[in-house]
């Protein structure tokens, strides 16, 4: 027996699958599919993270184990390559980006073939190829057409040190995700996609998915639905009106005081009838400072200032009541303004303390009592006319009626999510295929003219006034109208990285097809994704928008499913040793690379398994990846106790069967950790009984394989086990074999059950007469009677009839 030399083999058998196509996948639409997908990975410049392969390997497991079992498995994977740090990098490096991009995904390639992963390669795709983009450019172009694109000035969230406008999720705690400097708002104009269309379909299609539940709730969440009205304040001495948002129709007759944001625009149209315009003014430039992420904060001091000068009229009280300006008041949220109702919301009642406004309770027993907030809500309607008496449900009811047929406001449901920023000023992005005409307006390049390549430029850099590096070629720029021959500009807007990976799963169905995104016969054997394991930090962004554009691309008839992912997972991060989050600052890195030179792919993928809770966070340990190597190892020395032929125990023919069932569930439930230690275990009992059959191993090394695939189809061939494992079946266990052996049998005297005795299954009568007799208390049961008679029901009861 040789030693075990993991470097030889992996290398060994990563060339044969790529020379054989092992796991090159068919459109074989006889075989039931199964799509198994993990987020491809940006190619940085610091390479794969040794992060990375704890998804990819338990999904490797699944996809492996499904093959065996007859699926047609596709597992694909790519490049998302488009993004600011390739870019960044090639502006400080003199480099273009796509000679960066070019190293870096080699470099990833490398590392992952290095790791053994059962990708399809001829499937591999890349965000950055032109024939890749030419249909996120397509898919663009008719989101614009259907009028879901369109662009508008806003204020936008802007990075100053990346010179990026940002979304509200790449924002967090008021900081840009990428560099930490704290954002600033800014006025551009912007390509925008109205994902806010499509937000009640994305909350209520979750309910048919098999979505893991912190999801299902962080996507709710996200979206934030509220079902309320809007309702109109007459502004006092104009024929304007204030029009709020809420949630709480039933508490107008408590609505003491109006609140609306600095930003509104009518502080600064009645600005000349304001007598204390100077403080107004002092108080917005102060809040213009702040982040909406701030100005939301729970727990914050209330500031404001009243608008002196301006009041406005409760319309079912009808009273005058004042209107203040306020941080906590966002122009982004509803309609910018609201009625404040101190006695029954938290923040309204602070207010109210802080600055002396009346408080008048609606709900008997509600919220405020002794002055305290208590967040209670459970009384009659009181103060409120025509809704006293009622529950606060009934009266929302009963004041939603009413203000519709008053003409006073309408129902509706507000969201949280707003339309997805959809332009970037830089480079390194597909660019829009759009061009501005003086006459037409903009026009959508011809779709037969797409891809609209990136040009080649100088400079990468974006220009100090924040437009992308394209508007400076001149010559890519100056274009002629599609629709009316006149001089006419492109759009130098890039897209945002969220691009590409909205819809890549699609493309691997048929990543070579140049006259469609894919076929839709393909389509509609691969689709929806069977199952997409990916980061919690891509709930709201990548996850939420590549349904968005699924979506839209079933209302348009181009795919065939409403969804594009039937289940989702999540993996728990892998920190460093420190229990940190892997940082070059905080020197905790750990590369996958020398891991494998060291103690080799398989022991890299045992390890990162057998770590923890799949759905946890895990910290690195070095010790732990020894013990896995160990593993590996005692699993080669199998080799010294195989015997030809059929020997085998019964022992060892148990602990196979067991070993099967759980084992092959717990891989289809991200727990190989549990399923490494019953493999573990299965070892010992292997060595215990001294003896393995070829049977015995060639299970054993099936189920082990989809952990470690190199090692189990060395040993297999080694050994002979038959031809190459992979083209092996996936083991099935027989139920009776799986069965304790024994059991507690009870034994009763004269028809009462006195103790039990612990027999085989189904053990012969003198085997269980022999055992109740030498049992200790059978002799006091038994006294000074004797034995008439004994009933054996096997399995059930020994009854012992005395005299
Ligand atoms: C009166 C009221 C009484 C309210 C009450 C709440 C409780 P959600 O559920 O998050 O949608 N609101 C509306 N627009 C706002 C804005 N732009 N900035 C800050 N707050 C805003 O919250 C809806 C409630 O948040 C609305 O209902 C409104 O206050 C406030 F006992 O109106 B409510
Ligand atoms: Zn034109």
């Amino acid at each position: 027996m040789q030693t075990y030399h993991p470097n030889q083999i992996e290398k060994k058998w990563q060339a044969f699958w790529d020379e054989h196509g092992t796991y090159v996948t068919k459109n074989d639409y006889d075989k039931e599919p199964f799509y198994a997908l993990i987020e491809f990975p940006y190619p940085s410049g610091q390479g794969l993270h040794v992060g990375h392969p704890r998804p990819y390997t338990a999904l490797d497991i699944v996809a492996r184990k499904r093959r065996y079992e007859g699926y047609n498995v596709l597992f694909p994977m790519g490049w998302d390559a488009f993004g600011l740090p390739t870019e960044n990098y090639a502006i400080k490096n003199k480099i273009h980006p796509e000679q960066v991009t070019k190293q870096n995904v080699a470099h990833f390639k490398e590392q992952l073939k290095s790791i053994g992963f059962s990708f399809d390669w001829t499937r591999e795709i890349n965000t950055t190829d032109p024939s890749y983009y030419k249909w996120t450019q397509w898919i663009f172009l008719q989101l614009f057409k259907h009028g879901l694109a369109y662009k508008t000035e806003m204020p936008i969230n802007w990075c100053p040190s990346c010179k990026v406008g940002l979304s509200n999720e790449e924002v967090v705690g008021g900081a840009c995700e990428r560099c930490g400097t704290q954002v600033v708002h800014k006025v551009k104009s912007q390509w925008m996609l109205k994902i806010t269309e499509y937000a009640d379909k994305l909350i209520d299609d979750l309910d048919d998915l098999d979505f893991i539940d912190r999801v299902k709730a962080q996507q709710v969440n996200w979206i934030g639905r509220s079902h309320g009205a809007k309702m109109r304040f007459a502004l006092e001495g104009t024929d304007d009106k204030l029009e709020v948002f809420t949630t709480r129709p039933d508490t107008v007759f408590g609505a003491t005081y109006m609140v609306i944001a600095p930003e509104h625009p009518m502080v600064q149209k009645y600005r000349d009838r304001l007598k204390n315009i100077d403080e107004i003014d002092a108080y917005i430039e102060q809040v213009q400072k702040k982040s909406d992420f701030e100005r939301a904060e729970m727990n914050k001091d209330k500031t404001g200032v009243e608008l002196k000068g301006l009041r406005a009229v409760n319309p079912l009280s009808g009273r005058s009541i004042p209107v203040w300006i306020s941080d906590y008041v966002l122009m982004s949220y509803g309609t910018g303004a609201i009625m404040a109702v101190p006695a029954h919301d938290e923040r309204d009642y602070e207010f109210a303390t802080k600055f002396g406004m009346e408080i008048i309770p609606v709900i008997d027993g509600g919220n405020v009592e002794d002055g305290a907030y208590t967040g209670k809500e459970e009384g009659k309607m009181i103060n409120s006319d025509f809704l006293n008496g009622m529950t606060a449900k009934d009266a929302i009811e009963t004041m939603l009626d009413y203000v519709e047929a008053h003409d006073i406001g309408k129902r509706t449901t507000n969201f949280k999510l707003r339309d997805w920023v959809f332009s970037r000023q830089r480079y390194w992005g597909e660019p829009m295929p759009l061009v501005y005409c003086e006459d037409c307006g903009w026009v959508p390049v011809p779709e037969e003219e797409l891809p609209v390549l990136l040009p080649d430029v100088e400079n990468y850099e974006p220009t100090d006034d924040g437009e992308s590096p394209l508007a400076s070629m001149t010559d890519w720029v100056n274009t002629t109208c599609p629709k009316c021959g006149k001089p006419a500009k492109r759009e130098t807007d890039t897209m945002p990285q969220w691009a590409g990976s909205s819809w890549y799963f699609i493309r691997y169905i048929d990543p070579h097809n140049d006259e469609a995104l894919a076929d839709p016969e393909a389509m509609a054997y691969w689709l929806p994704v069977d199952w997409y394991n990916g980061g919690m930090e891509h709930t709201t962004l990548h996850l939420l928008y590549s349904r968005f554009w699924h979506k839209f691309l079933y209302d348009i008839g181009v795919v065939p499913t409403k969804e594009p992912y039937a289940k989702r997972t999540s993996h728990g991060m892998i920190l460093g040793e420190n229990g940190e989050k892997m940082s070059k600052s905080r020197g905790n890195v750990v590369n996958p690379d020398e891991i494998i030179a060291q103690y080799g792919a398989d022991t890299l993928r045992v390890y990162e398994m057998f770590i923890g809770d799949f759905e946890k966070g895990a910290p690195w340990s070095d010790s732990g990846v020894k013990g896995a190597r160990r593993f590996l190892e005692r699993v080669w020395n199998l080799q010294s106790i195989l015997k030809d032929g059929d020997t085998y125990t019964l022992e060892n023919e148990k602990a196979v069967h067991k070993a099967i069932k759980k084992v092959s569930y717990d891989y289809e439930n991200l727990k190989a950790n549990t399923a490494i230690a019953t493999l573990m275990s299965l070892v010992n009992t292997f060595n215990d009984n001294g003896v393995l059959s070829k049977e015995d191993f060639r299970t054993f090394l099936m189920l082990l394989n989809p952990v470690a695939p190199h090692i189990t189809e060395e040993l297999w061939e080694q050994n002979n086990l038959g031809g190459y494992l992979h083209e092996h079946a996936w083991p099935q266990y027989d139920e009776a074999k799986v069965q304790d052996d024994t059991i507690e049998l009870p034994v009763q005297f004269n028809g009462k059950v006195k103790f039990t005795v612990t027999v085989a299954k189904g053990a012969d009568e003198d085997t269980v007469k022999a055992a109740v007799q030498s049992n200790d208390q059978f002799e006091a049961f038994l006294g000074d009677k004797h034995v008439v008679k004994a009933i054996y029901v096997p399995n059930r009861i020994y009854n012992i009839v005395v005299k």
